[in-house]
C-alpha cells in the first residue's frame, strides 16, 4: 500500500498569499509539513527551488509529487481534497462562485494596489510626499472592495468566513507594515478585519507576527 505523506508547504509569511494559506491550513486543520523559504535570504532563486517553480515564487504545495503553484489555485486544491470544514471554500453553487468571483477580481485589485504601497513605502523607502497617487489608487480599490463585494455583510460571500476573506486580509495588512493606518476612516472594513481576525485567531496573529514586527520597528524609526 502506498503511503501517503502530509502536503509539503513552500511560503515565507511576509508574502501575503503564503500568510492566506498558512492560515487557510491551521484553520481547516491539515496536516503539512513546514518549508519555509526564506526571500530575503534569496532562497527562492536556488537551482533547487526553481526546480520546483521555476518562476521562483511562493508559494508552492508539494503534495506527495503533485506540485501546484498560485494562491488560489493551491487553496481551492487542499479545500477540496483535505478539508473537513466545506465553509472555507463552499460547495454550494452560487457561495463558491462568489468566492470565485472575488479571487478574480483580486489579483490586479487588493493585491496589487496595496502590495504597490508596501513596495514603495517599504522596500524602496520612498518618502510619503511620492507615493500620493498608489495611495489614492489603493483607497479607490478599498471603496469598491466596501461597497461591491463587502457591502452590509459579515464576510465577503455572505455569513460565513471563507478563503476569500483570507486572501483579502492578508493582502490589506501588508501596506500596513510602513505604520500607515490603512483603515482609518474605514470602520466598515476595520470591523470585518477585526472579524476575521476573531475567527482565525490565533492562526491570525501567528501569520502576522513578522508584519506587525517590521510595522513596530518602522513607527519607531519615525518618532
Ligand atoms: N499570483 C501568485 C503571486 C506569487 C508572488 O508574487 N509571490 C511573491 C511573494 S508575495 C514572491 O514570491 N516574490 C518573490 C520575487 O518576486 O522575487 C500567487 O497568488 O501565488
Amino acid at each position: 500500500m502506498m503511503t501517503m505523506s502530509p502536503t509539503k508547504y513552500y511560503y515565507d509569511l511576509m508574502s501575503q498569499p503564503c500568510r492566506a494559506i498558512y492560515i487557510f491550513l491551521k484553520c481547516a486543520r491539515i496536516p503539512f509539513q513546514s518549508e519555509v523559504v526564506a526571500l530575503r535570504k534569496g532562497e527562492h532563486r536556488t537551482p533547487d527551488y526553481l526546480k520546483l517553480n521555476p518562476m521562483g515564487l511562493v508559494p508552492v504545495i508539494d503534495d506527495n509529487g503533485f506540485v501546484l503553484t498560485e494562491s488560489v489555485a493551491i487553496m481551492k486544491y487542499l479545500a477540496d481534497k483535505y478539508s473537513a470544514d466545506e465553509s472555507l471554500y463552499p460547495k454550494d453553487l452560487q457561495l463558491r462562485a462568489k468566492v470565485d468571483e472575488y479571487c478574480a477580481w483580486q489579483h490586479l485589485n487588493t493585491r496589487m494596489k496595496s502590495a504597490k504601497v508596501f513596495i514603495a513605502e517599504v522596500i524602496m523607502s520612498t518618502p510619503s510626499s511620492d507615493v500620493g497617487h498608489l495611495v489614492d489608487n489603493m483607497n479607490k480599490m478599498l471603496d469598491q472592495f466596501e461597497n461591491i463585494f463587502l457591502k452590509k455583510k459579515k464576510f465577503i460571500a455572505g455569513d460565513q468566513l471563507t478563503i476569500a476573506d483570507l486572501l483579502a486580509a492578508c493582502e490589506i495588512m501588508q501596506p500596513t507594515c510602513s505604520g500607515r493606518d490603512v483603515l482609518a476612516g474605514r470602520p466598515v472594513i476595520k470591523a470585518w478585519m477585526d472579524r476575521v481576525r476573531n475567527a482565525t485567531n490565533p492562526y491570525f496573529d501567528e501569520a502576522h507576527a513578522m508584519v506587525y514586527r517590521v510595522r513596530e520597528k518602522r513607527i519607531k524609526q519615525k518618532l
